[in-house]
């Protein structure tokens, strides 16, 4: 069938800060790149980095309905671009990991009668139980993770079903929450989706499916048996199985775009929409990545992923199931205190300005004098703590650091902390490793020499930096051109990744010993902070 081809394969990523589409033909060139940014193109939901912080500063929402309107708009501006819908013959995407969407009761009347004369938000925006989704970056749900990890026998039993033991951004405790602070709500809720499955029931114009991969991130899917965990969903909320719908494998065709679509876009009515699935997810197809290869994605959180044969999960960490090979399963560790704050540091102390970053950043040697900077400005993952910490090389705590030394502790205690962790769920870097670098900061090659220095390792690129949308078009050609075909010969024209930054010899000696300090200086905060935050 793929044969005689002559179709695009469509990616869209609703990532945190903006809505992404990608299209490729079938030699995998890229055919189209377009993207609504959703502080600046739909600034009536007035989101800084496309989130609402609320007062307590702990609960972190989005609202539903702007990703909606970002849709509209964003097929609109493709439809302006002169893009062929109709070449389209398969499409996927993705969204970012854990959030999650309440369709209220009646909704899927809605959705499956949608009129092609109006845009969706106007005929969607009110189908809502809960009108702000709790996404990724929300902290506030510290008990509920606790009490569900009890009640099921401890942390580690729920890291053995789940993947990971109780984290609070993973929508079953988001959902516990919810039905705990606003029962009415929930049992107004007729189905729950990530925001991945949302984005693809807009789409298909009927509520689609949880897939297992994305699933994976919910502290509720047995990722063993790729079913949903009884015990576990008996311990967030009540009827939740009915809310969820079945989960199904990342590479599932789901359905064929909705009539809306054919009527509004002049898509093709036989274009097969497949799974949607998390950003991590996707972008582990969109780089084509090998077993072996460890993927630093640096976009608004900054997250460690990589493929594993078999599921060891851990207390630190997640295990996923992989989307590409549903009997292998997916490695990865996120940080909350990312590109934001990194943008908060240029913002203060380089006059906004990236170039002036990577002039400062040199102008401070590797290792900063021993200053270190700890720089969370959101309740981070590892430790939950939310605060700015610098220490002088005496490890005494200080108010400032010049204006150089600002911006290279950023860089180093970030990507610091980000090896500490990895080695703590067991991840080995070694010097011959293929570090990819992707997402919106890894166009910065100051940032990723910092990188190659403190991994001590070679850092690759690929010139497509949006690996998630490109993913979503991989993942389509997959199920376009049959399961049979091994993932590997679907991108065989993706271009190998480059190598754009290396280990400077010698620099070892110095991060070694900062490292140790930058460890004990986080544990020191953590101990203080403990019980601060609710
Ligand atoms: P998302 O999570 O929304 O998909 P992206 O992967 O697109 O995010 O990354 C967006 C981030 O990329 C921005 O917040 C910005 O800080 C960062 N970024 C973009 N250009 C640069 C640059 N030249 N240097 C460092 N960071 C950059
Ligand atoms: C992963 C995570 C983030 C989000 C947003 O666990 O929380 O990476 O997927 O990118």
């Amino acid at each position: 069938m793929a044969e005689n081809c002559r179709g695009y394969f469509l990616g869209f990523d609703f990532s945190t800060q903006q809505l992404k589409a990608l299209a490729v033909d079938e030699s995998l060139k890229v055919v189209l790149e377009e993207y609504v940014k959703f502080d600046t193109d739909l600034p009536e939901f007035k989101t800084y980095g496309g989130v609402h912080i609320h007062d307590n500063k702990v609960t972190i929402t989005s609202p539903t309905a702007m990703w909606i309107k970002a849709l509209d708009l964003l097929l609109d501006k493709m439809k302006k671009s002169g893009f062929d819908f109709s070449k389209v013959v398969a499409l996927s995407g993705d969204g970012q990991q854990h959030g999650s969407v309440y369709w209220k009761k009646g909704a899927r009347n809605k959705l499956t009668s949608l009129s092609p004369d109006k845009p969706l938000y106007d005929q969607l925006k009110d189908e809502f139980s809960i009108p702000e989704s709790p996404i990724w970056m929300d902290a506030s749900t510290t008990r509920q993770c606790r009490e569900v990890e009890a009640a099921v026998g401890g942390a580690m039993r729920l890291a053995e079903i789940t993947g990971s033991r109780g984290f609070e951004r993973f929508t079953g405790i988001q959902i516990r929450k919810i039905y705990q602070t606003k029962q009415e709500a929930y049992e107004n809720t007729e189905r729950i989706s990530l925001v991945s499955s949302f984005a693809a029931s807009l789409l298909i114009g009927d509520y689609a499916p949880i897939d297992f991969s994305d699933g994976s991130g919910m502290n509720l899917l047995d990722i063993r048996t790729k079913s949903w965990s009884a015990e576990v969903l008996e311990a967030c909320a009540p009827d939740l199985a009915s809310k969820l719908g079945e989960p199904v494998p990342s590479h599932q065709v789901i359905g064929n775009i909705s009539s809306y679509m054919v009527s509004r876009y002049h898509f093709s009515p036989d274009c097969k929409v497949v799974a949607f699935t998390g950003d991590n997810p996707a972008s582990l197809a969109g780089l084509a990545a090998r077993q072996g290869d460890i993927i630093v994605s640096l976009g608004s959180s900054d997250v460690i992923f990589l493929w594993l044969p078999s599921a060891t999960p851990g207390l630190t960490g997640h295990i996923l199931v992989n989307p590409l090979d549903p009997e292998s399963y997916m490695g990865l560790i996120c940080f909350k205190n990312s590109s934001l704050t990194r943008e908060k540091i240029r913002d203060l102390y380089a006059e906004g300005s990236w170039e002036k970053f990577e002039q400062l950043l040199k102008a401070a040697p590797k290792g900063n004098h021993g200053n270190i900077g700890i720089y969370f400005d959101t309740a981070e993952v590892q430790p939950v703590v939310m605060g700015t910490f610098r220490f002088n090389e005496n490890d005494e705590q200080v108010e400032r650091f010049s204006n150089e030394s600002e911006v290279r502790a950023v860089l180093e205690s970030q990507f610091m902390a980000r090896l500490v962790y990895a080695r703590k769920c067991g991840l080995q870097i070694g010097p011959d490793a293929r570090v990819i670098a992707t997402g919106g900061a890894s166009v910065n090659k100051a940032i990723l020499q910092v990188i190659a220095d403190i991994f001590n390792s070679s850092v690759y690129v690929t010139d497509v930096p949006n690996s998630a949308a490109l993913g979503g078009c991989y993942r389509a050609k997959h199920a376009w051109q049959g399961l049979d075909t091994p993932f590997t010969d679907v991108v065989k024209n993706h271009p190998d990744p480059v190598c754009v930054a290396s280990h400077t010899p010698g620099v070892e000696k110095i991060y070694d010993l900062l490292q140790a300090r930058y460890e004990k200086l986080e544990e020191m905060i953590a101990a203080n902070y403990e019980n601060k935050i609710v």
